[in-house]
């Protein structure tokens, strides 16, 4: 085939497509930001015949979530127009972790938050309806968030535990979407007693809930002071008995299972 005819070609795709998508759809502006930076918002667009796959990398602490809003609509005439929804599924390592429609009246919609190891990266795909030609415009941010004391990724083994000090209060976030689980390791600064403390702070759901063990060591579950126990949202702190530890002695906490795809929770260790 001839190559200028295979170019006009292309430029008629070309000039469709962007016909298709509305006036003022700015194709460079969406290709320039394919991947996202943490904590910046994003103007962006999308029309029916130009999805978007953006990309992100989860945070070197703490946790993130994403906000999404649909600022405005227009019609291939360029005209402001309501009705219809666009679409936000965010995915990571296989897992869709969010999966919003978003509509103009929808205002800020956003995703749950997690907790994952660092330097991953996700994926959001944004598309619209193809039955209509018009473009969404919209605003998206990855928010990070790092608070004081918070669960370090990947704590998913004894191995790689979180320290716990006396006099601080640690949180995290546990999530069934990637079967997380948080370790987390305290090493008694004086031969004493100790009493372990874990809450749900998540909003109280009905039934929700994740487990809690204690360890004596790596492999070996406290099944007198600390077994695998449930901890409820909504019920204040869970607390062990008395645990008596040899000052230099390592006690393990694990949390597990949590039945949703985000569970906030705090732990803390007192000397009694
Ligand atoms: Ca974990």
């Amino acid at each position: 085939m001839n190559k200028s005819f295979v170019k006009r070609i292309w430029a008629f795709v070309l000039a469709l497509t962007i016909f298709s998508c509305g006036f003022t759809f700015n194709l460079k502006e969406v290709k320039a930001s394919t991947n996202l930076n943490l904590n910046q918002t994003y103007n962006l667009a999308v029309g029916p015949k130009s999805p978007a796959t953006l990309t992100f990398q989860t945070p070197k602490s703490g946790y993130f979530y994403v906000n999404i809003v649909v600022t405005d609509i227009k019609n291939s005439s360029g005209e402001s127009v309501y009705g219809n929804y666009m679409s936000a599924v965010m995915s990571l390592d296989g897992q869709t972790l969010m999966y919003e429609l978003v509509g103009r009246s929808d205002g800020m919609q956003s995703s749950k938050a997690f907790s994952y190891a660092p330097s991953h990266t996700a994926t959001i795909s944004v598309s619209c309806s193809e039955v209509v030609p018009w473009t969404y415009y919209y605003q998206i941010t990855v928010v990070n968030k790092t608070p004081k004391n918070f669960e370090t990724e990947a704590n998913n083994s004894a191995k790689k535990a979180d320290t716990l000090k006396l006099k601080k209060t640690y949180s995290g976030i546990l999530s069934k979407k990637y079967n997380d689980e948080d370790w987390f390791v305290f090493k008694a600064p004086k031969t004493g007693s100790y009493k372990f403390y874990v809450q749900n702070t998540d909003d109280a759901r009905s039934g929700d809930f994740f487990y809690a063990t204690g360890y004596k060591n790596k492999h070996t579950v406290d099944r007198k002071n600390f077994p695998y126990s449930s901890v409820y949202a909504g019920k204040g702190w869970y607390y062990t008995s008395k645990i008596k530890l040899k000052k230099g002695a390592k006690y393990y906490i694990r949390v597990t299972d949590p039945l949703y795809e985000s569970i906030p929770y705090q732990i803390k260790v007192k000397k009694l």
